[in-house]
């Protein structure tokens, strides 16, 4: 039984979860926070015990606490302790970083639902889903790609950002982002080197 007070249920490949994992990470809470392998998707998922919605993430912690969402639980762990690390900007910085933020989420997002669409039978698939998904992903690649992607520090949305990219190289190798556009590699690059992004690395495909 872990000592811990917050636990966070998540799955090892959820990009969603994997969104706070980091933030564990780059905030030093690895001795606060446990990590708990929910079996989602079967009649047996733990999260179902905490919330109606049985998804991951979920966090539950002293006093009752369950939130659920991945933005959620970011910005509440990033607020635990002392001065927020990636949340704490002004409200017009947060406005000149909102076209990024959305597009991370909006492509993790994408990236999932077609993931899932392909785990159905293949005569319940829909290709015009399929193609329309994709084709969203290819326009914010390039928009990624044309825009400035440093700014003097990181926030939420480099980690929402880098995750999906991540999980787009993970589901969709034979689609790879990264030949077409140098610049937006070259953020990638930087991004992965850091030791959240190690810490949470996706397993390797069984
Ligand atoms: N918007 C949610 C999405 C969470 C989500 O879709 N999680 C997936 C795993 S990546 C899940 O738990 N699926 C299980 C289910 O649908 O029952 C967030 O940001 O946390």
């Amino acid at each position: 039984m872990s000592q811990k007070p917050f636990r966070l249920y998540m799955t090892p490949t959820s990009p969603f979860a994997r969104k706070c994992r980091m933030v564990v990470h780059e905030c030093g809470l690895q001795e606060r926070v446990e990590e708990f392998d929910a079996r989602v998707r079967t009649d047996e998922n733990e999260v179902l015990e905490v919330s109606p919605l049985g998804k991951v993430p979920t966090l539950t912690g002293p006093n009752g606490l369950t939130l659920v969402d991945s933005s959620l639980i970011s910005e509440f762990l990033d607020k635990l302790d002392g001065p927020p690390k990636l949340h704490g900007f002004t409200d017009q910085d947060r406005w000149n970083r909102a076209p990024k933020w959305a597009l991370a989420e909006g492509l993790l997002e994408s990236l999932a639902w077609r993931t899932r669409e392909f785990r159905r039978p293949e005569n319940e698939r829909s290709p015009s889903f399929i193609n329309y998904e994709g084709n969203r992903q290819q326009r914010i690649y390039d928009w990624l790609e044309a825009s400035t992607l440093n700014y003097e520090y990181r926030d939420i949305s480099d980690i929402g950002l880098v995750i999906a990219l991540d999980y787009s190289l993970y589901r969709f190798p034979e689609e790879d982002w990264r030949p077409l556009r140098p610049r937006l590699s070259k953020w990638f690059e930087g991004e992965v080197a850091r030791p959240a992004f190690q810490a949470t690395l996706l397993p390797a495909k069984i």
